[in-house]
């Protein structure tokens, strides 16, 4: 029961302006959300899939215009332009609210309000933050359930919490593309979406609040939400498992990453990934004067295009269960799905995302390039036995991930807790299906937070130099990664996915201080022989040749990112000016 006043006047608004059928209150329970999924399977939204072997899963497909995040879309709605900073859309906070009033007033007629009370991060945590999403899409609903932490007792806390929570207004209206606006009005802590019902931009919890207004609200308060994996490191070279974020742009293998099943050898020698979470990372200095990130999500909303036995069967493994996917194949013959690559046993008699039969022999795409499934992390094999410890896990190291075909090397780390910062100012990588326009584009994309930084990003950069300050020597060590160079074919060069274990153990012996590096431009890159080839069928040469970096293309580099730093409309640091400047 929902006594606080705030909540009931603000759902009494929403009622007047969308004008719902009737109203539900989303708590979680298996029981509700077995209802929920009836419910769906009726009106066509959901196919309940073969029960036998993937229980609780369900298939879903979006609008045909819907299947991706919209950046050119997406508003930062705060009273001052520079508050929002250039690499952000920025709308005027009444302007932006009035049209969406006018888009979506009326638009729940007909339908049921469904209304989602939810944390992210453990409530028992101190490091939590409370939401209410409103939705008319059941889909939406469902994942949000999944996604986040969803139950009776995240309802009575927020009966105590007074106006301290965020308020997520999600509006299916037509999923118009047209009219559709992702906006987030960090000043009154709030966002609405309208038109789209696409994860990203319709899972608001995710992106929307544990990003883009995380993000501000960390700098407010003095941590970091981040778009970063994490995971726990296990070697045997130490008894200490170590605690990795990585940032990676979207589409660049997070959870690939963060799932990692390292090469048969390895896994003999002991070498084991403990996943805690595979997208987004809130990270607080703690008392011991360490970095410690906790994963603020519950659930994993992976991309399926990819995923096989071979790449990430863990991921794989994560989605066998109550797991909701959408725009994938479905294989008539046994009501299981299928995506491109996932084996070389394509179903005979499919149907497409866009619910049309479907069979490779038409040369069509079966799946959408960006389907995805959203799957409880608890179903994670690897899943790390701290990821539910309310303190998060504290973090030996941050890696930096681009996808850089022909620049940066193979692995190299920061000079320093500056120069890292430096690293991630200058992170450039080519553009994926995870967002709508083209992709293969190389682009500036600072930290992987370019379309989730919810405020100026020199403050941004400002706020990692300041972070660095208060950590002193407890700062984690900061590494530059890039599994995709190619060669003069265009194919990739490192075999990547388990192997890249290879690359994890050069960072865990860099951290124990058991081998050298060579100073270079870029920061210190590992000497060829320090990288453990054994059984893996790649030539020394090649590997040099991951590990170098071409000195026109870094001057280039260096000449493309003074242009891009004086784009800044706010004087960005003094240190990362000096570092640009000595190059
Ligand atoms: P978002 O969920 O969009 O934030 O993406 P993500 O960062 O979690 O990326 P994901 O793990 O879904 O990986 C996306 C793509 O990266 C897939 O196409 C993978 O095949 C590719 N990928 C991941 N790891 C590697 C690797 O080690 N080598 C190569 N060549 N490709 C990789
Ligand atoms: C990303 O695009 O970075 C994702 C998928 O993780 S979404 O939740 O849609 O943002
Ligand atoms: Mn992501």
């Amino acid at each position: 029961m929902i006594r606080n006043e705030f909540i009931k006047s603000w759902i009494q608004e929403m009622k007047e302006w969308l004008e719902p059928e009737d109203i539900i209150w989303v708590d979680g329970s298996k029981d509700q959300m077995d209802l929920l999924k009836n419910i769906s399977c009726e009106t066509g939204e959901l196919i309940k899939l073969n029960q036998d072997l993937m229980p609780g899963c369900y298939l879903h497909r979006s609008d045909e215009s819907d299947v991706a995040r919209v950046e050119d879309r997406t508003f930062i709605c705060c009273k001052e332009k520079i508050d929002a900073g250039f690499t952000n859309n920025w709308w005027n906070p009444e302007d932006a609210m009035k049209k969406l009033q006018e888009i979506a007033r009326g638009s729940y007629k007909g339908r049921i309000m469904y209304v989602v009370p939810f944390s992210m991060g453990r409530i028992d945590s101190d490091f939590h933050k409370l939401g209410i999403q409103i939705t008319d899409s059941i889909y939406v609903a469902m994942s949000m359930t999944i996604m986040t932490r969803v139950g009776k007792d995240i309802s009575k806390l927020l009966n105590k919490s007074e106006n301290n929570w965020t308020k997520c207004i999600h509006c299916s209206c037509s999923c118009n593309p047209e009219d559709r606006y992702i906006c987030h009005f960090p000043e009154s802590n709030t966002v609405v979406s309208v038109n789209s019902a696409y994860g990203g931009n319709a899972i608001l919890g995710k992106k929307c609040l544990a990003l883009r207004l995380g993000s501000y609200m960390g700098k407010k308060e003095g941590w970091l939400a981040e778009h970063m994996a994490i995971f726990g490191l296990k070697t045997p070279h130490s008894d200490e498992i170590k605690y990795i974020c990585a940032a990676l742009p979207s589409g660049c293998g997070k959870t690939d990453l963060a799932m990692l099943e390292p090469s048969k050898e390895f896994k003999d020698k002991g070498y084991e990934i403990f996943c805690v979470g595979d997208d987004i990372s809130w990270l607080k200095i703690r008392e011991d004067g360490r970095l410690w990130a906790v994963n603020p999500e519950n659930g994993v909303f992976g991309a399926c295009a990819g995923i096989s036995r071979k790449t990430n069967p863990n991921a794989l493994k994560t989605s066998e269960k109550n797991t909701i996917f959408t725009n994938v194949v479905l294989n008539k013959d046994n009501n299981t799905v299928w995506w491109e690559n996932l084996d070389d046993n394509p179903p005979e008699n499919g149907i497409d995302w866009l619910g049309e039969d479907w069979n490779v022999n038409l040369g069509t795409r079966g799946a959408q390039p960006n389907s995805r499934f959203a799957a409880p992390l608890e179903n994670c094999p690897c899943l790390s036995s701290e990821s539910q410890n309310p303190m998060g896990v504290p973090i030996s190291a941050i890696l930096l991930g681009v996808k850089r075909p022909k620049l940066m090397p193979l692995v190299c780390e920061a000079k320093d807790w500056n120069h890292g910062v430096f690293m991630g100012s200058i992170m450039s990588s080519e553009t994926t299906v995870a967002s709508v326009g083209k992709t293969g584009v190389l682009r500036h994309d600072p930290f992987g937070m370019l379309p989730f930084c919810g405020y100026n990003m020199s403050d941004y950069f400002q706020h990692w130099i300041d972070i660095g300050e208060k950590l002193g020597d407890k700062a984690p060590r900061i590494f530059g990664i890039n599994w995709f160079r190619t060669n003069e074919n265009g194919s990739y060069i490192w075999p990547g996915f388990g192997e890249n274990i290879r690359v994890l153990d050069w960072i865990s012996k860099r951290l124990e201080n058991k081998v050298d590096a060579i100073e270079t431009n870029v920061g210190l890159v590992p000497k060829e022989e320090d990288i453990n080839l054994e059984n893996l069928d790649i030539s020394r040469e090649d590997l040099k040749e991951i590990l170098s970096l071409d000195d026109n293309l870094w001057n280039q580099e260096v000449t493309e990112v003074k242009s891009f730093y004086s784009k800044f409309d706010k004087k960005l640091p003094n240190e990362l000016i000096e570092i640009l400047e000595n190059f």
